[in-house]
């Protein structure tokens, strides 16, 4: 039976905004209040993943969020009509506010670990969505996540679906971003690698002084003993506190893998050689390659400006790999010479590079991986899916259309509180889980 990697992509919602809210996210910070442009962000997107399918590419879509979330907004004690509530939040806690109205569930590296039927015990894809749980604005994502992740992954005789950790720092979880699975062919057993940026639970180990670690290794081992992974088959890794601390907040920063290659920089872990050594361990007697960009080659500081490590490495036909980089990479002499550098290496297994200009998500951190969230899938398993979700041309014109008659064109925080935004949004979401074929997944549909 045939397994493939798909890629689920966010779409973006209707209210992406600036607001400065990720301390130790560098591109977050430094747009903080800059005016954005819903539409644009949106149509970049859907541009991504429409290019992926025509490649050949499963390419797949998770919904938004319900934004600005009122449900949030009531449970912290704002009453009245959802006018009244945007108003006084303006009034009295703003922060709060733009925090509620984040479109950031369009990472949906960040929205779930998946580990695909192969490694489990029981043959079945597991998903545990990511409690996020050390930024406010992104630690109301898990509901609504898990709900959209059982409307598109909807048969319980393939996937399980797990509740999120418990919401405590001690088992702060952000999902794929920090899972890389390694595998020789998508449909055999791989090797799941797990990074992690703190011990929850032992304060003598090292962590980073000025950003915050948002994975703990406690959360990663609680996802692999729920997944069913078998021990030999996993490999935990500290990330390197330094470079946290230079602005790379998730592992997806700073490295990337497909199959049997590690794409990363060599500041990207703790103790990198015993790093490799386990990877090259479990992962067995054949091939396992492992690109590893030196410092002279590209600065930490350029990676996390320019999301070199930020890419999607896919399979492909001809038994090559593509690398897909944001533009940014383009702009940085250095990156773009060391890309070209690897495509034109005949001996390199990276092959074909692709780039995408996805600005107004890179504005607050969010590259191409960071838009993705794969799921590999055998046969029976993709056609269990909700092939609503699936895109196509005629979904990619659809969503197109819906995006341009419901987004508006620029959004800055004064406009947070408009209750006119509210109620577009909500219309504009109602549409969508008709068009996606999602039921009721948004608590103002229930
Ligand atoms: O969690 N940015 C996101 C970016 C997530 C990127 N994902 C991966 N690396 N996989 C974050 O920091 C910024 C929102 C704002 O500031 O308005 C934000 O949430």
């Amino acid at each position: 039976m045939k397994t493939i990697e798909t890629n689920f992509d966010g779409l973006v919602g209707p209210t992406h905004n600036y607001a400065g809210l990720s301390r130790g996210n560098k591109a977050s910070i430094n747009h903080a209040g800059n005016v954005a442009n819903p539409k644009q962000a949106a149509l970049q997107g859907l541009e991504k993943m429409k290019a992926l399918s025509e490649l050949g590419f499963v390419q797949g879509v998770l919904a938004p969020q319900e934004r600005p979330d009122i449900t949030t907004l009531r449970r912290l004690g704002f009453t009245g009509s959802d006018s009244q509530i945007l108003s006084d939040a303006t009034q009295q806690m703003p922060a709060v506010l733009a925090a509620c109205c984040s479109a950031s569930s369009m990472w949906t590296a960040n929205a779930a670990t998946v580990s695909p039927s192969a490694d489990c015990v029981d043959g079945k894809v597991h998903f545990t969505p990511a409690n996020l749980i050390n930024k406010f604005h992104r630690s109301i994502e898990h509901e609504v996540t898990g709900n959209i992740l059982k409307a598109t992954f909807n048969s319980p005789e393939h996937f399980v679906h797990h509740q999120s950790l418990p919401s405590t720092e001690y088992f702060g979880d952000e999902g794929a971003a920090n899972h890389t699975r390694f595998c020789h062919e998508y449909g055999q057993q791989g090797v799941e690698f797990f990074v992690y940026g703190k011990e929850a639970f032992n304060p003598e180990s090292a962590s980073p002084q000025k950003y915050p670690a948002r994975q703990s290794l406690e959360a990663s081992q609680a996802i692999a003993r729920l997944h069913q992974l078998d021990p030999d088959k996993v490999v935990f890794a500290q990330q390197n506190p330094a470079v946290i601390d230079q602005g790379v907040f998730h592992n997806d920063v700073i490295a990337v893998g497909n199959r049997n290659l590690l794409f990363c920089h060599e500041q990207a872990f703790v103790d990198q050689t015993g790093v490799y050594e386990s990877l090259r361990k479990a992962y067995g007697p054949q091939d396992f390659h492992i690109i590893e960009v030196t410092d002279q080659q590209v600065s930490v500081a350029q990676a996390v400006g320019t999301y070199l490590f930020n890419s999607q490495l896919l399979s492909l036909g001809n038994g090559g790999t593509m690398i897909i980089v944001p533009s940014e990479c383009e702009n940085d002499p250095a990156v773009w010479n060391y890309l070209q550098s690897l495509v034109n290496n005949s001996s390199c297994p990276i092959t074909d590079l692709k780039v995408f200009d996805l600005r107004q998500s890179m504005n607050n951190g969010g590259g191409p991986a960071c838009l993705r969230l794969r799921v590999v899938l055998n046969e029976q398993e993709l056609a269990a899916t909700n092939q609503n979700c699936l895109i196509n041309d005629q979904l990619f014109s659809t969503l197109n259309s819906w995006v341009k008659k419901h987004y508006r064109d620029q959004l800055s925080e004064k406009d947070l509180a408009d209750p006119l935004l509210l109620t577009e949004s909500r219309t504009a979401l109602d549409e969508l889980t008709g068009i996606l074929n999602l039921g009721s997944v948004y608590p103002f549909q229930n």
